[in-house]
């Protein structure tokens, strides 16, 4: 049920700190922790403690529980020091929910993709 622990949810596993994760920032419903595999010389992800499977889900369903995670990223951006205005490349930050496969979205508890610290093409691939 959305909202609830999933048992094959990797996500929910490591909120459960039952698999390890280098955190970056904790609240009360948000966990943010380093990509396994980064992207950008900053790559965190922002989840929802509680399980939903994408953006639109928690978006639907919680409200705010989906600022959280908003206002925790660019948190994060500010403690990694990306979240510079305007400057040159390298500098500024992204935010990416991936949903749906099509779009590469591998796992399926909701998390939002900070990235930065280099420069981000636009159009993303
Ligand atoms: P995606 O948008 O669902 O593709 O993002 C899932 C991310 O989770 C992806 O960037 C993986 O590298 C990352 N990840 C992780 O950080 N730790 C893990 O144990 C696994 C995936 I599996």
């Amino acid at each position: 049920m959305a909202g609830e622990p999933q048992a094959d949810c990797l996500f929910c596993k490591i909120v459960a700190g039952e698999v390890p994760a280098t955190v970056v920032r904790d609240t009360e419903t948000t966990l943010a922790f380093r990509d396994i595999n980064p992207q950008a010389p900053t790559h965190v992800l922002v989840i929802p403690k509680a399980h939903y499977a994408d953006a639109a889900a928690l978006a639907a369903a919680a409200p705010q529980i989906t600022a959280d995670v908003l206002r925790e990223a660019g948190e994060v951006a500010a403690q990694e020091k990306i979240a510079v205005a305007e400057g040159g490349p390298g500098t500024g930050y992204r935010v990416v929910f991936n949903t749906g496969t099509g779009a590469g979205q591998t796992v399926f508890h909701a998390h939002a993709h900070v990235l930065g610290g280099r420069g981000l093409n636009w159009p993303p691939g």
